[in-house]
Formats: C-alpha cells, structure tokens, sequence
C-alpha cells in the first residue's frame, strides 16, 4: 500500500524531515535483517486521537530486542513520549505508527554487538490493510507452501524484520496464485498464522484460535479478540489445528493491528462464507473499542495529549 508522507520522522531523539529520514547503504540490519519493529494504529476518538495498546506494543518490542541481545536506548516510557509527539507535530487525528530499533552503521559481518542500535518512529495515515472491501466481505487465502519457522531457527515470538522474508514469499506466492493471502503451517504442519495476522477459527460453535506454542506472534489484536470474547462469554480455546480444520470451518477471521478484524471468506477454494455473526460481533466490538466508544476498555487506549 502506498505511504502518505507527513512532515516529521523520529530519529534518535531528534524530529528530521521526512524526506532527510534516511540510512546509509552499509546499515547493517540492511544487509542482515538485525531489526526488531512494531505496527501500531492510532484512532480518531471523540477525546482526540489515541493509541491502541500503545504500552503493550512497545513492550513487546522490547522483549524482541532482548531475544536478539539487543538494548534499546530509549525505555518504553520515553518511546510512548516520542509517539504522542510525533503525531501532535504532524497534526494527525488517526495513523499507523512504526517504531523500529535497528543495529546502524559501523561494522560489517554477522557479529552485529559493535553497530549502534538506531531508533526511529515513523506515521502515517494507512487505510483498510487488505481492502476496504475485505473488511465487509472477507478474504480469500491458501495455505502456503511455505512454512512458518521453526522456534529454533527464528523465535516466531520475536518480531525481528528478517524474520520477515519467511512472510514476503507466502504473501508473493499468494497473489501471484490470485489470493488475498497466505496462511501458514509450522514445520509439524499445524496451522500457526497468516504472513501479517493472527487467525481464529469457529468451529463446532466454538472459537479457537492456534497456541502459541505453534509458532504465531503473539498479537497485540489477538489477545485484545480473546479478552473481547470472554467478556462476551465466549472463551476462546487455543487448539492446535490442521488445514482442514480450517476448510470445514463455520467461519474465519484474521486480526492484527493493520489488518484490524478482517473476515476470511474463502480458503484454497473451499467456501467459508460471508462473515458470520461471531466474526460480525467481534469486529464491531473491536472497532467501537479502539474509537473510543466503549468505556469499559478505556485503559488500552493511550491518549496522545
Ligand atoms: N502475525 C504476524 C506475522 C504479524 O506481522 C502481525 C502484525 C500479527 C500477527 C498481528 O499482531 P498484532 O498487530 O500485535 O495484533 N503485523 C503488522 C505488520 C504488517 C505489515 O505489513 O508490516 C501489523 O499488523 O501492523
């Protein structure tokens, strides 16, 4: 999806324009993927723009660092800071916000301890991740041919930007084949997430969703979704699942927090459906949450002033 330009990108403490928010060629996470990032989204709400979850994601961030061994310079506080005056400086009312810590320029070769770790947050306005459409009338995706790594080869936990080409493949092969998007299996075969989002499966009446011992990234959407269906009275079981299982589902969704609640309508042929009322329910549960518009879950929101 194209990128909105705005006028100001966090670097190291220091707000540059947009245009001069640039590396060097020999940055080592260039050559190595030795970045660990985030995907936040900020809302519109009737008290001013907030950030969803803001706290938790760069929390999160901060434990991919520490996988990789590596110390963030700023701590979670000062980061939440630099946000909230990122999108104040760039006078937005809601926009994806990316935090990304990187080993810099220095040195060459794997051994990544001697680059300094770099630190930049960018926003931007970004709409409906796979479609306006998509979010009304579901998805359709096939289970790639591509495997999700395994725990002992790339934490799946840790969101490190190189992980990412394991995810860019699925998601090429996908379109090329005319899908949506990829789901992909951990290398036992049991289905672990999609290339950008966490999935949930109704089945039997029941929500599931995979543990995470099979291997998705612990999603910020995801466990918002599991505590959303609770309340609702409708626990969400972790269940390891196969592709079938996906294909005689009642019904699929997809979170993230690009991806929102988005509705999965088909896969590799076989039809799920239009969204259904679990999915339907959640969706517009999550959407009222993350505007504001439900009291209850105030404290996921953190206001940008
Ligand atoms: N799995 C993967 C592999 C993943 O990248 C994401 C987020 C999720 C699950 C959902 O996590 P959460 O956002 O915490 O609910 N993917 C981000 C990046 C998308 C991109 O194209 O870049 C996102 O949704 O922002």
């Amino acid at each position: 999806m194209p990128i909105a330009p705005v006028d100001k990108v966090w670097m190291n403490g220091e707000l540059v324009a947009w245009e001069n928010a640039t590396v060097h060629v020999l940055t080592h996470a260039l050559h190595y993927g030795s970045g660990v990032f985030e995907g936040i989204r900020c809302y519109e709400t009737p008290r001013g723009p907030a950030v969803f979850r803001l706290r938790e994601h760069l929390q999160r961030m901060e434990r991919s660092a520490k996988i990789f061994m590596m110390e963030i310079p700023y701590s979670v506080d000062e980061l939440m800071d630099a946000t909230f005056e990122l999108i104040k400086v760039n006078r937005l009312r809601s926009c994806y916000v990316r935090p990304i810590a990187y080993r810099g320029y220095g040195e060459m070769g794997l051994n990544p301890e001697l680059n300094p770790v770099d630190v930049c947050i960018a926003v931007w306005g970004w709409g409906a991740y796979l479609g306006d459409d998509a979010l009304k009338h579901g998805v359709r995706m096939t289970v790639s041919s591509w495997r999700r790594h395994d725990p002992n080869i790339i934490p799946p936990q840790a969101k490190v930007t190189g992980a990412y080409i394991n995810s860019s493949m699925a998601k090429l092969e996908a379109v090329r084949s005319g899908f949506d998007e990829a789901i992909m299996l951990n290398p036992h075969g049991y289905v672990s997430e999609a290339t950008g989002e966490n999935l949930f499966v109704v089945k039997d009446g029941e929500l599931l969703t995979p543990p995470l011992a099979a291997g998705p990234l612990p999603g910020v959407t995801r466990a918002s979704v599991m505590a959303i269906a609770a309340d609702l009275g409708m626990p969400v079981f972790e269940r390891l699942m196969t592709r079938a299982d996906l294909y005689v589902a009642e019904e699929i969704f997809c979170t993230g927090t690009a991806a929102e609640v988005t509705p999965v309508r088909e896969i590799d042929s076989r039809v799920i459906g239009e969204p259904g009322p679990i999915t339907l329910t959640l969706q517009q549960k999550y959407f009222d949450i993350v505007k504001g518009q439900d009291e209850k879950y105030e404290d996921w929101l953190d206001y940008v002033s």
